[in-house]
């Protein structure tokens, strides 16, 4: 495969100011006609380069003459122009949307036809330069047969229809905003619409539209008030209004990722459109919220202001991510909030900058864009994002971003635009910041203490680790929040922010009667992993004390984290710290059950693996079930209390119910790894009479790991209710591949046999296997099955989607983490993979790098 350099960008020669796309819709073939008025941009004559993806050029035309002189280079249609510095090229090719099983480019999903184009999906529609700096005017006419396609829908306004006497109809629609080849979408199907509007703050009316299958339209309502919200939100917090008079959003049941920001026509996963109390957690709601805020804010953060080239994606991913995680937590509760963004961080992102695959958010090389949809392209990046806002303040980073969207507007940025936009707009010099750009891998931070006649000092030592392709790293610039509290009740230092700079740098934190209590990245204010030495009774007066309920989140986590680590590398322990650290912050779950709830929850499998030098998922589960235990026997009362309270109605989503449902949750883990006999009855009746998914899916997946014959019921009832229901059924699947049960490997091998099991749909491929590698015990099953089972998963699905299959295979790659055993194990797996023919660069490229 050939690498693409981030060093090799050069303009393009040829730009496209204007395009015609004129679509003879149907399943099995859709003829697409294109016609693009090119403008050279090259000083020198130079022929025009349009990619392709499997398409043949049925006829090519040049200011409406029939034109010979072109070739193929490949997949690619050369058009030699001679000394033309413009022209009208006209390129006529036919597709197959139903066998287009990849899901990129134009599709058929359940008899529709929908299209995804991000990244380099248009040119599997048309040739086209396909390359975010090219952006043109769109006019688009699309016809079809008006039963099978009673809705057409584009970018933009639909400016004329009409019928043919022939039973087909047609749409004209133009996008006046110039967009880059990847924005453009196009749906035809027979869809139903949740119709509502949204008046600006300039006072325009935009007509607002939720597009879904017939039946689907009640669970759409969530999801058009998280619209509107957002649209407000964009307004008041970055001034920014939406441009067109219309915004459709489309639900697919078969989409490759979340959704995506076609201008003025965001394609969605129905998974992050549809929701009603009876098949959506409370989880699920916040993800149609987030999600539905995340691609209407990249209408400015990615479509007014685009990426220059694909090594930029983190512009526009990292920064309406932050976008997103900001209005989400103004929209309930901020620490929960943070809580949850930073644990996804240290599950998804933590990992993958300690592996073979580590890239900086900016990456300088790839084979396969479609790889680098990465939690460290979005989720770190939004950390990067978030520090700067720190170091800037809230009026200093507004000021930034308003001039970077004044500044940008229309064009196609890179990432230093937007820091050099930080700098002028914020008055603050960035120059060793850009380092977060450029280097991968998560700093740590050694602290100490120290004491001088009474004076306190921190002493921090920052490290940023080696990564593949950088093996000497420098200090990176970060905002560190911290406090420091006498624990007798003496004066404490406030919350103070310290920009860290140097590889090692001393904080002066004043006098204290004795060691004090240290209160450190509060907020998370950096994305690094602290090394400091604590004693139990400082974490546990600070999980009860400290101020930022970050930091007592954090506190309280580290003392379960400390125990388990110690554990699971075959210490004796003493269960009795971390059990009256619950206790006691049990005893606030009034004022803010969700932050209860999160911060009572044992650390993950997966997230206790990362602080061991070599992971022992075993060792691991078998201690985080005996901690689980201890603390379900010692408040055995308190988790019974919770549950015995009568849980808020389904219907009530306001952060207060939706805490005391998450706590509700909790508590039945806690009760069930104790193994008191009328426990799984006890589940079993929550389960029975749950009036929403929230308590009904917490029920199902607690009987889950166990082998009660409520076990087997419960998901008999849930399966029975719930088979026509995909969304519904994708949980009914997840919870059994995420249970602790010692047979799961097997149990996911038959579920793959089941008659509902299919790898034609996304979604169903993660909730089965996706759920699965994420079982850590599972997965790294002594024998290797659970790697034989994840290698087979790729070969079957690479040659029909290799996006998805592409993205199963990072589990894999931590194979450096394990015992040897395992380590050869999964290594051998990743050889068999790479020994199948025919493999796609997706595969292949995060095949071959994970072997590093
Ligand atoms: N910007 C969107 C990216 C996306 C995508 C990328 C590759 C393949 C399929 C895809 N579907 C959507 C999503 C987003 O971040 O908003
Ligand atoms: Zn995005």
């Amino acid at each position: 495969p050939v690498t693409i350099h981030r060093s090799d960008y050069r303009p393009p020669e040829w730009q496209v100011p204007d395009i015609a796309l004129d679509f003879a819709l149907g399943l099995d073939t859709t003829r697409v006609g294109a016609a693009l008025s090119v403008v050279r941009h090259a000083d020198a004559p130079a022929p025009l380069t349009l990619r392709g993806d499997g398409l043949t050029p049925l006829a090519v035309r040049v200011d409406g003459e029939s034109w010979n002189d072109w070739h193929m280079a490949g997949p690619d249609l050369i058009v030699d122009l001679g000394d033309r510095a413009r022209a009208i090229v006209e390129v006529d090719t036919a597709i197959d949307p139903t066998a287009n099983t990849q899901l990129m480019g134009l599709y058929a999903s359940n008899g529709m036809l929908c299209t995804q184009c991000e990244a380099e999906g248009f040119r599997r529609i048309t040739f086209h330069p396909d390359r975010p700096d090219v952006l043109s005017r769109y006019k688009v006419r699309m016809a079809g047969d008006k039963t099978a396609f009673p809705i057409l829908l584009s970018n933009g306004n639909c400016v004329a229809k009409g019928a043919g006497d022939d039973g087909s109809h047609w749409a004209l629609w133009e996008d006046p905003w110039p967009k880059p080849s990847y924005l453009f979408a196009l749906v035809a199907g027979d869809l139903v619409v949740n119709r509502d509007s949204f008046t600006t703050m300039s006072g325009r009316k935009v007509e607002l539209g939720i597009w879904v299958r017939a039946g689907d339209e009640g669970r759409t309502g969530h999801a058009m008030q998280a619209l509107k919200d957002s649209m407000a939100w964009d307004e008041r917090v970055y001034g920014r209004e939406y441009d067109l008079d219309l915004f459709n959003i489309v639900a697919v049941s078969d989409f490759n990722m979340g959704a995506m920001e076609n201008k003025g026509l965001n394609i969605f996963n129905t998974r992050y459109i549809l929701a009603d109390p009876d098949t959506a957690t409370d989880l699920d709601y916040d993800g149609v919220q987030g999600v539905v805020a995340h691609e209407y804010f990249h209408n400015w953060s990615g479509n007014r202001v685009t990426c220059r080239d694909w090594f930029q994606l983190s512009l526009k991913e990292g920064f309406t991510v932050y976008r997103d995680q900001s209005f989400s937590a103004d929209m309930g509760s901020a620490p929960v909030k943070r809580i949850e963004d930073v644990r996804l961080l240290r599950a998804a992102q933590f990992p993958e900058d300690a592996g073979p695959l580590a890239h900086p958010i900016r990456p300088d090389s790839y084979q396969e864009i479609s790889n680098f949809y990465t939690a460290t392209v979005y989720n770190k990046g939004a950390e990067i994002i978030r520090m700067m806002a720190t170091l800037l303040g809230p009026q200093r980073f507004r000021a930034g971003t308003d001039l970077y969207f004044d500044r940008h507007d229309g064009e196609a940025a890179t990432c230093e635009d937007f820091v050099r936009a930080m700098e002028e707009g914020g008055a603050i010099d960035l120059t060793q910041f850009r380092r977060w750009y450029e280097q991968a891998g998560t700093p740590r931070l050694k602290l100490t203490l120290s004491e001088d006649q009474g004076q306190w000092a921190l002493d921090v030592v920052q490290t940023v680790p080696p990564t593949p392709g950088q093996p000497e790293k420098l200090p990176m610039m970060m905002p560190l929040r911290i406090a420091a509290f006498d624990r007798s009740g003496g004066a404490s230092l406030p919350d103070t922010l310290v920009t860290l700079t140097g590889a090692t740098q001393r904080i002066a934190l004043g006098a204290f009667d004795g060691r004090p209590a240290l209160s450190v990245n509060r907020g998370f204010s950096a994305p690094v992993i602290v090394d400091f030495d604590r004693a139990q009774g400082e974490l546990a007066w600070l999980a009860a004390h400290d101020d930022d309920p970050f930091a007592r989140y954090e506190a309280l986590q580290q003392l379960m984290l400390d125990t388990l680590v110690a554990a699971a590398a075959g210490n004796e322990v003493d269960h009795r710290a971390v059990v009256d650290a619950v206790a006691q912050t049990l005893r606030g779950r009034g004022e803010d059950p969700a932050f209860v709830a999160e911060a009572v929850l044992l650390p993950s499998e997966a997230f206790i693996g990362d602080q061991m030098l070599t992971v022992d998922p075993d060792a691991i589960r078998r201690e985080r079930l005996a901690l689980q235990a201890a603390i379900g026997r010692a408040l055995e009362e308190e988790w019974r209390a919770i549950l015995a309270g009568k849980a808020p109605p389904a219907t009530d989503l306001s952060p207060h119910a939706k805490g005391e449902r998450r706590l509700r949750g909790v508590a039945l883990a806690y009760l069930a790894a104790t193994g008191i006999g009328d426990i799984p009855a006890l589940v079993f009746g929550v389960f029975s009479d749950a009036d929403g998914m929230t308590e009904r899916q917490a029920a199902l997946a607690t009987l889950a790991h166990g082998d009660s014959d409520e076990r087997a019921h419960a998901l008999d009832i849930f399966y029975q209710r719930y088979r026509d229901n995909p969304l519904v059924l994708d949980k009914w699947f997840q919870v059994q591949a995420w249970s602790m049960r010692p047979d799961t490997v097997e149990a996911v091998r038959q579920l793959a046999e089941h008659p509902d099991f299919t790898l034609s749909n996304p979604n169903r491929v993660r909730s089965l296997y996706g759920a699965f590698t994420g079982n850590q015990a599972a997965f790294h099953q002594a024998d290797g099955a659970g790697y034989r089972l994840i290698a087979d998963l790729v070969i079957a699905l690479d040659p029909r989607n290799p996006q998805t299959a592409a993205r199963m295979i990072p589990p894999l790659g931590r194979w450096k983490r394990f015992d040897e055993a395992r380590a050869a194990m999964m290594r051998a797996e990743l050889e068999r993979i790479l020994a199948q023919p025919g493999l796609s660069r997706d595969t292949t490229e995060q095949a071959s790098k994970s072997l590093l």
